[in-house]
């Protein structure tokens, strides 16, 4: 049996959510380092809107989103019982918020001398607003987003929180978010995520 293709990018949020819920699945891929910079062009030839990751089925499928990726993994294999963990409209509307409200002022936080218009620390701010604030309340009532175990939810937002928490040195933006710190301190330490962050150099088509 052929493996799936991956196409991955090591410190792209979408790709680590992607690997995340592989790994979670239990499934091997063929993976394939690319340089954004440098795209392969097999991989624009399955999926031209260029982004990572991009996940190729045996049968020929392409998946290029990486909700889809994770959902076709736990549709296989949820062994960690992600799916479940919580309705799937709560989980739905986190990931919503995380990637069209939280995501452009994640960027603006992290690029801030290329958006003037607002300091850095105003942006951190507003990225707290629209969307870390409420991550702290839902971690103060208990261990995961939706409760007590981890959801689809909890790793699809992780490596973006990762990214957030990285702008500045030793995590300092999380200070006033105790809760959502030692979340994020969980999932950095967690065997899953280590597993998925192997360094591997970038793709190129084996010489004929
Ligand atoms: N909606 C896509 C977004 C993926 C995405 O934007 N990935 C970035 C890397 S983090 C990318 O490939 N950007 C293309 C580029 O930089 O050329 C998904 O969820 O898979």
């Amino acid at each position: 049996m052929t493996l799936p293709v991956l196409y991955s990018f090591r410190r792209c949020p979408y790709a680590i959510r992607a690997r995340l819920a592989l790994a979670a699945a239990g499934i091997g891929v063929d993976h394939r380092e690319v340089s954004l910079a440098d795209k392969p062009a097999a991989m624009l030839a399955i999926s031209p809107k260029g982004t990572v990751p991009v996940l190729q089925l045996d049968d020929g499928r392409v998946l290029d989103e990486s909700l889809d990726i994770m959902r076709w993994a736990l549709a296989r294999c949820d062994l960690q019982g992600w799916l479940a963990a919580a309705p799937a409209e709560v989980q739905d509307a986190l990931i919503r918020r995380n990637d069209v409200d939280f995501k452009p002022l994640l960027d603006r936080y992290k690029y801030a001398e290329r958006h003037p218009e607002r300091t850095r620390a105003e942006w951190r701010e507003a990225a707290v607003a629209a969307h870390l604030a409420d991550l702290e309340a839902r971690l103060s009532r208990g261990p995961a987003l939706c409760g007590d175990r981890p959801s689809l939810a909890d790793a699809a937002l992780f490596p973006f929180v990762r990214q957030f928490a990285g702008v500045e040195p030793d995590h300092a933006a999380l200070a006033p978010l105790p809760n959502l710190c030692r979340w994020l301190e969980g999932w950095l330490a967690s065997p899953l995520f280590a597993a998925v962050m192997d360094k591997y150099p970038p793709w190129r088509v084996a010489a004929a």
